[in-house]
């Protein structure tokens, strides 16, 4: 098999570029290594940017997102017992964002791959990639026991943190930054209304806590919780007290709790491999990046990473010119930074860390205070959670 440009990995990244790609008329593969159900099975993220949003407009697929999804203008941060709302639509100049979940997202770009006849490999085990640095790149899988090659112009490594895009580049190429944070988040979906409109994000005694959504009927918690909680520890209803003992009085009472349909523990990390490009190999989305999600910013990355990418190479078969493919890895990583130091902020922010004396917890004090009540402070987290510009 030949194709223009060899994707890895069938999560956000990959099905995104795969349709971009196609709408500039670039052949491309998709090679996954789970099942269908299973990519959609992972419950991850939930908060769309305006220019997330605009990529899948732009591919004709968000009659669903539109329909279905929720517009929010603002956010709620909680302390000391007291929620501040931040009007992000007034504090960013009229940006807002799209509460969706990251599996609808996917599933809208599979389904819409499928209806353009286009390939994707599920189960492609044993994936391997040869020759990025040389003439004739070309990717290797084994389905069904049957091994087969692909060879191709480009690969776009979109297999996220553990794949093996990332780590088929040479250790003495590719330089990591790495920040892991000391607790993980103890996440729980439920059928239940929402117990607000808007997202809360807290800072308590007892941790962080979010409460997010999917719909007007499905919610998503989470509690910030030690590094060594197993989720098996953790009963529906140890949960919801836990949750309940983080909100404020008005919160609190107004939970509706019920049966978890999925419950999960994410640890947390700031990660980033520089560059994104390896010779005719480029990193997308996870491969490259990983931000906690208190800034809600894993997936839009994602996206912004891939519209990078799914320009530059336009430009090299349209235009046949490489200044975008040569230029894409230092795009995306001014962007990719930005976000890191957001997603770091918030979270410094919002959680409690193990080892805070009562110096830091003063400090943390202080910024919430500041940011709620100073315009040019809500205004700079205000544009940095609806999303910075590509
Ligand atoms: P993904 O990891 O989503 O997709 C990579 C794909 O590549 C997967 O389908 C994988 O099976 C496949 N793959 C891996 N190795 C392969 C190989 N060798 N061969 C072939 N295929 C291979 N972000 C938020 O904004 N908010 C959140 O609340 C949030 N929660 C998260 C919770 C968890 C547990 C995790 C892990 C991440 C969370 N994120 C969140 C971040 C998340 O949404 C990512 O940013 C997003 O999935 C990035 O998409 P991709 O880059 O496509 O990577
Ligand atoms: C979610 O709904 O899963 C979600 C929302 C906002 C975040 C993180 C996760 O910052």
């Amino acid at each position: 098999m030949r194709t223009k440009v060899a994707i890895i990995g069938a999560g956000p990244a990959g099905m995104l570029l795969g349709q971009l790609l196609h709408a500039y008329g670039i052949d491309n593969v998709i090679l996954e290594r789970k099942d269908r159900d299973y990519v959609l099975a992972r419950i991850r993220a939930g908060v769309l940017e305006q220019g997330t949003v605009g990529l899948l407009e732009k591919l004709g697929i968000t009659e669903r997102l539109h329909h279905e999804g929720l517009i929010h203008d603002g956010i709620e941060l909680l302390f000391g017992g007291v929620r501040h709302r931040l009007d992000l639509k007034h504090a960013s100049g009229g940006k807002v964002v799209t509460v969706y979940g990251q599996t609808e997202v996917t599933r809208d770009l599979m389904d819409a791959r499928v209806k353009a006849g286009l390939t994707t490999v599920y189960d492609a085990d044993q994936v391997s990639l040869h020759d990025f640095y040389g003439s004739s790149p070309r990717v290797r899988y084994v389905k069904d026991g049957v091994s087969h090659e692909i060879a191709c112009d480009f690969i776009a490594g979109c297999d996220g943190f553990h794949g093996v895009s990332r780590q088929s580049v040479p250790a003495d190429a590719v330089k990591t930054f790495e920040r892991v944070y000391p607790f993980g988040w103890l996440g729980l979906l439920s059928d239940t209304p929402p117990v607000s409109p808007e997202l809360i994000y807290t800072n308590h005694e007892r941790g962080f806590a979010l409460c997010s959504m999917r719909s007007p009927t499905r919610s998503r918690y989470y509690v910030q919780c030690a590094l060594d909680e197993k989720v098996e520890n953790w009963s529906d209803d140890r949960f919801w007290d836990e949750l309940r003992s983080r909100l404020d009085p008005e919160a609190a009472e107004a939970l509706v709790t019920g049966p978890s349909i999925e419950k999960s523990i994410a640890p947390l990390r700031s990660f980033v491999a520089e560059p994104m490009r390896f010779g005719k190999l480029f990193l997308a989305g996870d491969a490259a990046h990983i931000v906690p999600p208190t800034g809600a910013k894993g997936l839009n990355l994602a996206a912004s990473d891939v519209h990078y990418l799914s320009q530059a190479l336009r430009e090299f078969y349209d235009e046949k010119s490489s200044a975008g493919i040569d230029g894409y890895s230092a795009r995306a990583l001014m962007r990719v930074w930005k976000a890191v130091r957001f997603s770091w902020w918030m979270t410094s922010m919002m959680h409690r860390f193990p080892d805070n004396d009562g110096f830091a917890t003063k400090l943390q004090q202080a910024e919430l205070d500041y940011v709620v009540h100073s315009k040019a402070a809500t205004s700079a987290l205000a544009e940095n959670y609806v999303g910075l510009p590509y």
